[in-house]
């Protein structure tokens, strides 16, 4: 990515009056992040915004957005997609992913309107799927935000406080609250620029972290309970079953982030999440304190994400899925 790629997405950007931008499924905070900071950039630059989420966000997430942004299947469906429901759209932005396996539901009118309209990807992710026109991709940025920072900058667009919050938000949470390997100088310049055009860290803190529901902790608990450790306490493995889910009344986006507890134990180098689907199989998500290279182990089964923090749905049972990513993980630690 050079200076050139900013020149070309800003004039894509320039050109296009109605934008649509959308984000991986399950999205983080840096998904959320990117695209609140990219809908008011350009209703800032007097376009048409819409946004749409593949998957409902969290709680603390959808509170991020004044406005509810639609999710796919449950407030526009697949076929009105199909059927043309953007199709007044001139321009796509797609936020910190660039695979159509982040993509479900959407993926297949993305290959329909190809070549139609204009699509521009921002993305920090090594491995992608071409999917842009244009592609700001930086595997060297923490956060998709850095990106976003990056294109506001270039682009001479004013930087407002809620902007600054919005990658603030993205910022931090990839990178753990600023605590994981890729918080690197650059991410706390950054964070330094956007606390003096009126980010507030206390304030996204306690929205963020401080937001659990009374669920939510109990889930916790649960989780917590089912921990393990293998080869000399390095490898820790919890899961959440479905009936942990319904004894505390808890939701799936309450998982997030619930795997970093266990990185507490100092002995422990990677850990694995398992979390049962309602079709049995099970949504794994890995993380590593450097030693391990986490995203190997999920392209293995066709998972992705960065070498500290990846992700992979398993088949069941519960323990061939939790035997094999344990084997996984030991073989690398050696
Ligand atoms: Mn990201």
């Amino acid at each position: 990515m050079n200076g050139a790629d900013f020149k070309q997405a800003i004039k894509l950007i320039d050109n296009a009056s109605s934008v649509l931008i959308t984000t991986h499924f399950r999205p983080d905070g840096d998904a959320c992040g990117c695209l609140r900071a990219m809908m008011d950039g350009l209703t800032g630059r007097g376009k048409r915004v819409f946004g749409l989420l593949l998957s409902p966000p969290a709680n603390w997430y959808a509170a991020m957005f004044e406005k509810k942004i639609p999710v796919l299947d449950n407030d526009i469906t697949q076929d009105q997609l199909m059927e043309g429901y953007f199709d007044t759209c001139d321009l796509i932005i797609l936020v910190d992913t660039n695979s159509r396996i982040q993509l479900p539901g959407f993926s297949p009118w993305l290959e329909k309107v190809r070549g139609k309209k204009k699509v521009l990807v921002i993305d920090h992710h090594v491995t992608g799927d071409g999917l842009g026109d244009v592609e700001l991709i930086d595997p060297d940025a923490a956060a998709a935000g850095e990106i976003v920072f990056d294109l506001f900058k270039t682009a001479s667009w004013p930087i407002t406080a809620s902007i600054a919050e919005a990658i603030f938000i993205a910022l931090s949470t990839d990178t753990g609250w600023f605590r994981f390997g890729n918080a690197d100088s650059r991410i706390f310049h950054t964070a330094a620029e956007l606390i003096n055009a009126g980010a507030r860290p206390d304030i996204v803190y306690r929205r963020l972290y401080q937001g659990f529901s009374p669920a939510r902790l109990r889930l916790m608990v649960r989780m917590l309970e089912h921990l393990e450790l293998f080869e000399s306490e390095q490898i820790a493995v919890q899961y959440i079953l479905r009936k942990d889910f319904d004894d505390t009344g808890a939701s799936g986006p309450d998982t997030e982030n619930l795997i970093d507890e266990c990185q507490r134990i100092s002995t422990v180098e990677a850990a694995a999440l398992l979390v049962e689907l309602s079709d049995g199989r099970f949504r794994c998500s890995l993380r590593s304190k450097g030693q391990v290279n986490v995203r190997a182990i999920a392209q293995k089964y066709g998972g992705g994400g960065h070498t500290l923090a990846a992700g992979v749905t398993l088949d069941g049972p519960l323990e061939v899925a939790r035997q094999a990513i344990v084997q996984e993980i030991a073989a690398q630690i050696g």
